[in-house]
């Protein structure tokens, strides 16, 4: 019998530790060697005519005998399944996890202690409310979705790019969700917190107070998935191997540094390039700028779970990282795209409720309602047997009575499918095999549908946010206010809204009021305790080193163009990993200055737009500049690059262009014979090879920042 089971086990698991075998195993690649069959496998002739009753002069009917063009038509409609209820819109990228400290005090987990192994992951990054096709730069929370495949099981860690949540309960979920998703009689708006049903929801929900504010900072309009934070959110435990617990919140910091677009992007880019986010993540990691996050957890002793002024299970309150530092130890790297998106992206499947050994869950009571609802939505998303897909399956053996139901693939021979059974077969393994075991806490208490005392505050951290925000990130938070505000129509929403604000900082009420309306309180409401908390604020993530590796940069030429300061800066571009796109009247052959070279552009100036770079870089030429300067598109290239705080670099003629493009008092554009940076504009009048490497690495700086 054990040999039996052996053997079935081999079926089902995939050579150890490695997902990409595993996988390989299911994959097919096409070829022209392919000849074009039935799902059954007979060859087909043809591909173009359903089979007909047809002569030269008449057409017939086709014939529904044809059960080839049934097969390819009865396939097609049946392509479609349910979207994910939320978090619809994704895209997602293998890589690997490494641990580099281990941190065996707070944990045994092999996967976040065994420095030897190099864990293989799956990564899948969304929004939350729009539906699968919505547009990838919508303000919103995004999903940060880990599956680890380790030696012991899967490990999902369902994370998101803001560390708190609406919500304290479970319970109000589907509450949240329906609020802000399109309302229900006109399925209006898509992929939009701006409207009546979501903020009166806030409204009504102070617990949501702290989450709103994350939601209207720049936290909710990043720049790139690679560029985000992810927290795993709810309160996890951690056991060690002495069986002692601590309290844990997961983090993941990106090397790149936290950036964001300005909205003003964000809403251009959401019809210009609903995929930004999804071809940023494509383009990098094709380009080997592989995207890298520092892996690590906030940890609180068991039996200090107490001392705080806040519930610690609470999933509205960030541990402050003054009060609980976190301790980096591992890295999260994602190098390999995905090879068909349906079968990889769209049907994994992750499950809060999916722990290994080592890492367990805490009363926290937000995560316990997610435990249920993961797996109950993947059966009706995916089938009951999810977890057999491909891209679920672990990496370890798997073997249990679990059988049947629809869509049942793995096939296991013996005559039992019960325990205990008179073989002896598949017996429960022992903590020395590596059984999950669960940590023995002391309950008590009395039923009841109530939460602790420390659950009832719901201010206190919405002014520490508001209050350690640096201006620029204030100014964002107020438009983001005015702008979503302003789509409420119904009065009591606004009006209601502005008061709330009132209760985090009075000047964030009045000057909201002022653009949407509505009549707040002359003094707060609530007074303002004054702290402030590190870890908070983007600009203490501006990452490892400032770097242009990755980013998109634009070239933008005419005929005519100075053909040495192109080279120079494509060249530099380049070589710094960067993405340098060369745009231009159109796309056909550019001549440069002299006749010499030329240039096929990638796109045309009407083809792309300035909010799809990080950069333009205009290199001189007097023909080409006197026909950017006749281009109303060409100038708003550059206007549009400037007020979205981007690098501008222009070297010879391409100088006083651009000085008339922005033509802002306050700005000079310098005329200088080297190289010259003010408000991210980078100006040379002659250039120089070794000056354009500064120019570059003037702008590497400046794109850092936003
Ligand atoms: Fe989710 N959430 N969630 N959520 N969530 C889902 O599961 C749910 C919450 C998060 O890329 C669903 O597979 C409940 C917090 C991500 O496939 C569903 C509650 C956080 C993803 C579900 C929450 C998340 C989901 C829908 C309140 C941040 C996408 C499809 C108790 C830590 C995963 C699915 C992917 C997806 C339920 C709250 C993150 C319905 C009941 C807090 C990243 O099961």
């Amino acid at each position: 019998m054990s040999n039996i089971v052996a053997k079935a086990q081999q079926a089902v698991m995939g050579s150890q530790g490695d997902k990409s075998n595993d996988l390989a195993k299911e994959t097919k690649e096409i070829s022209d060697k392919d000849r074009l069959t039935t799902d059954y496998g007979v060859k087909q002739s043809s591909a173009d005519d359903w089979l007909k009753v047809t002569s030269q002069d008449k057409q017939g009917p086709a014939l529904l005998e044809d059960p080839f063009a049934r097969e390819r038509i009865m396939r097609f409609d049946h392509e479609r399944i349910p979207e994910r209820v939320v978090h619809a819109r994704g895209a997602g990228a293998f890589g690997t996890f490494r641990v580099l400290e281990s941190p065996s005090d707070l944990t045994f987990a092999p996967v976040l202690t065994d420095t030897s192994r190099e864990t293989p992951v799956f990564v899948r990054f969304s929004t939350v409310l729009g539906s699968r096709g919505s547009a990838d730069t919508v303000r919103d929370v995004r999903g940060f979705a880990i599956k680890f495949y380790t030696q012991e099981g899967n490990w999902d860690l369902v994370g998101n790019n803001i560390p708190v949540f609406f919500i304290q309960d479970a319970i109000k979920f589907p509450d949240v969700i329906h609020a802000a998703k399109p309302e229900p009689h006109n399925e209006v708006p898509q992929a939009q917190t701006a409207h009546n049903n979501f903020w009166d929801f806030q409204f009504n929900h102070t617990e949501a107070t702290h989450m709103f504010m994350w939601a209207m900072s720049d936290r909710a309009t990043p720049r790139s998935y690679r560029m985000m934070q992810g927290f795993g959110v709810n309160t996890f435990t951690l056991l060690n191997a002495k069986g002692e617990r601590h309290f844990v919140k997961f983090v993941y910091t990106p090397t790149l540094g936290v950036h964001s677009l300005v909205w003003d992007e964000a809403l251009k880019l959401a019809g210009q390039d609903p995929d930004f986010h999804r071809k940023d993540l494509w383009e990098a990691i094709e380009n080997k700028a592989f995207p890298k996050w520092k892996f690590g957890v906030q940890a609180i002793p068991e039996a200090d779970e107490h001392k705080f002024d806040f519930d610690i299970l609470d999933a509205t309150k960030i541990w402050p990282e003054d009060l609980v530092p976190v301790r980096y130890f591992a890295e999260l790297e994602l190098n390999k795209n995905p090879d068909e998106f349906f079968t990889q992206v769209e049907q994994i499947a992750f499950c809060t409720s999916h722990v290994v050994p080592g890492i367990g869950f805490s009363d926290d009571p937000l995560l316990q309602g997610r435990n249920f609802s993961y797996f109950d939505t993947q059966i009706s998303r995916l089938g009951v047997n999810w977890q057999e897909l491909p891209i679920n399956r672990p990496v370890c053996p798997v073997m249990n009575f679990n059988r049947d139901g629809q869509l049942r693939h793995t096939i296991t021979r013996g005559t039992v499918n019960y325990y205990p059974n008179r073989f002896d077969a598949v017996k429960p393994a022992t903590v020395k095999e590596g059984a999950y075991v669960e940590y023995a806490e002391k309950v008590a208490g009395l039923k009841a549908r109530a939460r602790s005392a420390k659950f009832k505050e719901h201010f206190s951290q919405a002014q520490l946010f508001w209050n350690t925000m640096s201006q620029v990130e204030k100014n964002h938070i107020i438009n983001a206010f005015a702008f979503e505000l302003d789509h409420c129509e119904d009065p009591v929403v606004y009006e209601r809204m502005v008061n709330r604000l009132a209760d985090i900082d009075i000047g964030l009420a009045t000057t909201v009021a002022e653009m949407v309306g509505g009549d707040p309180p002359k003094e707060a409401t609530r007074p303002n305790h004054g702290r402030k908390a590190p870890g908070i604020s983007m600009l203490e993530f501006p990452g490892e080193k400032p770097t242009i590796m990755s980013r998109r940069i634009a070239i933008l030429i005419a005929d005519g163009y100075d053909p040495v300061a192109y080279n120079a800066a494509y060249g530099a571009a380049s070589a710094a990993m960067a993405v340098p796109f060369v745009i231009g009247p159109r796309r056909a052959k550019v001549m440069s200055a002299g006749g010499l070279h030329s240039v096929t552009p990638h796109h045309h100036f009407e083809g792309y737009r300035s909010t799809m770079v990080d950069a333009i870089f205009i290199p001189g030429g007097v023909d080409a500049i006197r026909t950017l300067s006749t281009n109303g598109r060409a100038q708003h290239w550059v206007r549009e690059a400037f007020g979205h705080l981007k690098a501008i670099g222009a070297t010879g003629e391409a100088v006083d262009f651009v000085n008339k493009c922005i033509a802002l008092p306050a700005v000079t554009v310098s005329d200088s014979e080297e190289a010259h940076e003010s408000y991210g504009v980078v100006t040379m009048r002659h250039i120089k090879p070794d000056g354009l490497r500064d120019a570059v690495n003037i702008a590497k700086g400046c794109t850092g920042f936003f």
